[in-house]
């Protein structure tokens, strides 16, 4: 997969050079260029922003500079197809299921905005050249700029890639997986630290029993701290006995 990556802070993408992510571009797996959008400016100062119309606090991005930025970066629109992705606190909320979904395309470009954000007419004018255009939000608050959105997009999408995760049966059980539920807390040696001991259940040896009680533990876990996410589960994805532990951690049903 390539991703292209526009900032006004090009250095702030500096940790994708670590860890899997780090690793994935060296390998190959991932072609990941990151562009100084002043080098689009045309003015001495390398202006970027401009007074908002209408009247407000703050700057606004302006729609030449982007436009040519993206113009460049984006390619000739027979290089395939490509997804404009523009983080902003006002986007669809960006999830496991959008970074399943993202890690099929070809390429990604990700428009990190700063001050009040980019002038809207960028991710009109390239929709309406038959971009996909994303404007997406990665959580309830407040960031100065699109490039920890960023950064977390390139991390979630980047390790779904084939080849990027080393085992890649550690994609399978975890939380917000296909299950729906958050994940059951997890224990390695010492079996006992702290006078707190490993739960009896992890060290039995026996498959059926250490399943169950990761299911319990993880319908627990959902119920205390993301009750929403019970509420979405498809009736039929909880059976009696998950039922039972649900009732005791005090979930209700939705009506
Ligand atoms: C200016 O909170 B955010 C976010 C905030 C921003 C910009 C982009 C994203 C641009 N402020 O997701």
């Amino acid at each position: 997969m390539r991703v292209d990556v526009v900032s006004i802070f090009p250095d702030y993408l500096a940790p994708l050079e670590l860890s899997l992510v780090g690793k994935a571009r060296r390998t190959g797996l991932l072609d990941l260029r990151v562009h100084d959008l002043r080098d689009w400016a045309t003015d001495r100062h390398r202006t970027v922003d401009d007074t908002p119309f209408g009247g407000g606090a703050g700057m606004v991005m302006r729609p030449d500079v982007w436009g040519r930025a993206l113009d460049d970066v984006l390619g000739d629109a027979d290089d395939g197809p490509v997804r404009l992705v523009i983080p902003t606190p006002s986007g669809e909320v960006f999830t496991q299921r959008t970074a399943e979904a993202w890690a099929q395309d070809e390429r990604l470009v990700i428009a990190c905005g700063r001050y009040e954000g980019i002038d809207a007419r960028v991710a009109e004018r390239y929709r309406e050249r038959g971009v996909a255009v994303s404007e997406v939000s990665i959580g309830d608050y407040v960031l100065n700029g699109g490039e920890v959105a960023a950064l977390v997009v390139v991390e979630a999408v980047g390790r779904l890639l084939p080849g990027v995760v080393g085992n890649p049966e550690s994609l399978v059980e975890e939380s917000h997986g296909a299950a729906g539920l958050l994940e059951y807390p997890v224990y390695t040696k010492p079996p006992a630290w702290e006078g707190l001991e490993v739960p009896e259940a992890l060290l039995s040896g026996h498959h059926a029993r250490i399943a169950r009680w990761r299911r319990d533990r993880a319908l627990e876990r959902t119920a205390a701290r993301r009750p929403d996410l019970l509420d979405a589960l498809a009736a039929d994805t909880l059976d009696a006995h998950d039922r039972e532990v649900l009732r005791a951690a005090g979930w209700e049903p939705p009506a």
